[in-house]
């Protein structure tokens, strides 16, 4: 982390005083007050600045400055604890090079303690978001339990330590005279949700993670408000020991610890070398979300705790022991402003413009607001700071307003800076009204296909792969292609040619040309993906395919009387609730995943003569649809096919489809019952096994030419 240069002495002083100003209050919040203001990467930045600072002018070092210790010292309400031994802190390692530096430099202070170039060996194991405890068993009876605090001297948390049923009164098996059991305090994922979820039920303060919650919990100073909460507690080592052998590595003390009844992380393993603790980094990395609590990073440790002495300490931190720590998942940016995006339905949907922020691995700079209620529940003002979090690939989410960022109310900086977010009392893009549903979250362009932005949307949706499957139709050829006019409803799209095609931005002949060709081939296609692309409100691919199977063509769909069809729907199912009552056979109920919902919807769409007259030019475009079982054309009955390869234009569905159009069944796997292979490039084993069985081989224009259609 960079600081700004200060080459003048005194603007540094005034900014490390600054710093050190903020960092006690971020300290006394976060340790005294259990009420943590701003997320950890934003104290870590401060306190690297500050560190960077004193560095730089190691006059500007005052002896009460937060960098001269670490931790906190402990609330009053705790009796002080000293630790025997110091509970030191980890080194943290950011990045590979960090960790292989950490290697080179533990190998060659062990010197020749190694043999040649034999690679060391590491334990290495999870690091627990949590709160760090030393435990005190005196023969094997949980005599007293200590936060860290500043290292030094902690916190007495007996009493409460004692309600937590994760942690064993007394140890199992031969317990030492003396046992001092570091590990970390933490709360499971699901048991914070529940708690939340009980705070919010008794109209308490809710939890920002489970790390703040663990420590508001812990320090309670009723233990019986500790006692009903379900802390956790994991170690990983040994502080004072007396009257037993400690074993030889660290892996095996972990597996002591269990032993004796305390509960240890499963995903502790024995490495050899740098390159497998990166292996498991990224093993873990990957596995992140799946744990049931939340970890920061791993940790590793050199397996032989005799050679731990050897290596010594760094300030206060053991050269043995690295934390190589995961990109933080929260972060603070400022919202510059709050954007509508129209949707395909028309819905207004309020988007977080952010100033680009590196969290969770990537750069966020746009993240959803989802609605007006949303907005105003978090309490965000566009010019606030903000909480943004990127959790493993789950899309990034504004969390909160960072509160004492924002100038006092009534200032003429808040007046100028901060503004309250207004939902707009019409359609942004087209100005058509916007109207807000009984008992919907969302307020709605009531423009329809008048509106750019839905015109937009609904091409996509129509193109899409699940629907027609127009592959290189994408969102910056669309907005083109409705911006310049030369597209205003999906029946357009059949009426471009590549000369017009190819004058647009980012297109080519060749590119033209291609997607010309893709649309050729989208006019063959199914009814289901028809019906799915047509966008009709609650009508995605599980309805379409039940209203394909049930109505054959879209003739009968569109004169179908949905309201009466509903309540035929109705009946059956009174009926069949007084057949039930009376243990009779059941009525089969027509449309059975097809609610009124989605009936009104179908009334709704086919009623709209634009959307008649829509559909009846795709019909003249040549848009077409498997024909009805009665008059399927049996050109591929019977015949059982193979893919294999990538196909010239055809995609793997597209063929499959055209198969099945035809009556034809597409397989796995080639056996001698197999009728054709239709084989592309890069054919595998598939086209050698169909040459062993003597099964013909087909490929793209002959398979075209099969069923009538004419190869590009
Ligand atoms: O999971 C953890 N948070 C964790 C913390 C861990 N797995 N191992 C740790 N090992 C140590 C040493 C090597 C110094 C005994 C630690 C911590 N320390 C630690 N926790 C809080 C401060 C230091």
């Amino acid at each position: 982390m960079t600081s700004p240069a200060f080459g003048n002495p005194a603007d540094a002083l005034a900014r490390a005083r600054e710093l050190r100003a903020l960092i006690e209050r971020w300290n006394h919040e976060y340790y005294v007050l259990d009420a943590p203001t701003v997320p950890d990467a934003e104290y870590d930045r401060a306190f690297r600045e500050l560190q960077a600072l004193e560095a730089e002018h190691p006059d500007a070092i005052a002896a009460d400055s937060p960098t001269q210790r670490v931790g906190a010292a402990p609330a009053a309400a705790f009796g002080a604890v000293r630790h025997a031994i110091p509970m030191l802190s980890l080194n943290n390692a950011f990045d590979d090079d960090e960790v292989l530096a950490f290697d080179r430099r533990a190998r060659e202070l062990l010197g020749d303690l190694l043999t040649g170039d034999e690679p060391l060996e590491y334990c290495a194991e999870l690091k627990y978001d949590g709160l760090a405890l030393s435990l005190r068993y005196e023969q094997g009876r949980l005599v007293s339990a200590a936060t860290r605090g500043d290292g030094a001297t902690g916190e007495d948390v007996t009493a409460n330590v004692r309600t937590i049923r994760a942690i064993p009164l007394r140890l199992q098996g031969q317990a030492p005279a003396l046992l001092e059991v570091r590990g970390e305090a933490l709360l499971f994922r699901a048991d914070f949700e529940r708690l939340n979820a009980r705070q919010r039920a008794a109209g308490e303060r809710e939890f920002v993670n489970p790390r703040n919650a663990a420590a508001g919990s812990l320090r309670q100073l009723d233990p019986a408000v500790t006692a009903a909460r379900p802390l956790r507690f994991l170690a990983y080592g040994v502080g004072e020991l007396d009257g037993g052998r400690e074993p030889d590595t660290h892996s095996a003390l972990l597996e002591w610890l269990l032993a004796l009844g305390l509960p240890v992380g499963s995903q502790h393993r024995v490495l050899r070398g740098a390159q497998a603790l990166l292996s498991f980094y990224r093993e873990i990395q990957a596995q992140r979300q799946a744990l049931p609590y939340e970890i920061d990073g791993v940790v590793y440790k050199v397996n032989r705790i005799a050679w731990h002495e050897t290596l010594g300490f760094v300030a206060r931190a053991p050269r043995f022991a690295l934390a190589h720590k995961f990109p933080a998942e929260e972060a603070v940016t400022d919202l510059l402003d709050i954007e509508i995006q129209v949707g395909r339905t028309g819905v207004l949907t309020p988007v977080a413009r952010l100033r680009p922020v590196f969290v969770g691995g990537t750069t966020v700079s746009n993240a959803t607001l989802h609605n007006e209620d949303e907005i105003r529940r978090k309490g965000l003002l566009i010019g606030d700071a903000v909480v943004v979090r990127r959790a493993g690939d789950v899309i990034p989410e504004v969390l909160r307003p960072v509160l004492e960022r924002r100038p006092a109310q009534g200032s003429g900086e808040f007046a100028s800076r901060l503004r309250v977010f207004e939902m707009p009392r019409s359609c942004p893009v087209c100005g058509s009204a916007v109207v807000r549903e009984e008992g919907e979250a969302a307020w709605r362009c009531v423009g329809g296909l008048y509106c750019s932005a839905q015109r937009k949307q609904a091409l996509l949706h129509f193109a899409q792969r699940r629907a027609m499957d127009i592959e290189g139709l994408g969102e910056r050829l669309v907005d083109q292609l409705v911006e310049g006019g030369l597209v205003r409803t999906p029946a357009d799209l059949y009426r471009l040619d590549a000369a017009t095609l190819a004058g647009l931005e980012r297109m080519g002949e060749k590119s033209a040309a291609r997607l010309i060709a893709a649309i050729e081939r989208s006019r063959q296609t199914t009814l289901e993906r028809f019906l799915v692309a047509l966008g009709i409100r609650h009508v995605g691919e599980e309805v379409a395919r039940q209203l394909a199977a049930e109505y054959h063509d879209l003739d009968p769909l569109i004169a179908e009387d949905w309201a009466a069809r509903q309540a035929a729907k109705t009946e059956v199912q009174k009926e069949n609730a007084r057949r039930r009552s009376r243990a009779q056979e059941l009525l089969p109920v027509p449309l059975e995943g097809v609610g009124p919902e989605i009936t009104d919807s179908l009334q709704r769409f086919f009623a709209e003569p634009h959307n008649r007259q829509v559909i009846a030019e795709l019909r003249e475009a040549g848009v077409r649809w498997d024909a009805p079982r009665a008059a399927q054309g049996a050109l591929l009955a019977g015949a059982s096919f193979v893919l294999t390869g990538t196909l010239p234009t055809l995609s793997r569905e597209q063929a499959a489809q055209r198969i099945r159009s035809h009556g034809g069944s597409v397989s796995a796997s080639v056996s001698r019952r197999t009728t054709w292979v239709l084989a592309g490039e890069a054919a595998g084993s598939k086209l050698d096994k169909a040459r062993e069985l003597g099964v013909p081989v087909i490929d793209e224009p002959e398979f075209l030419r099969m069923i009538g259609e004419e190869p590009e």
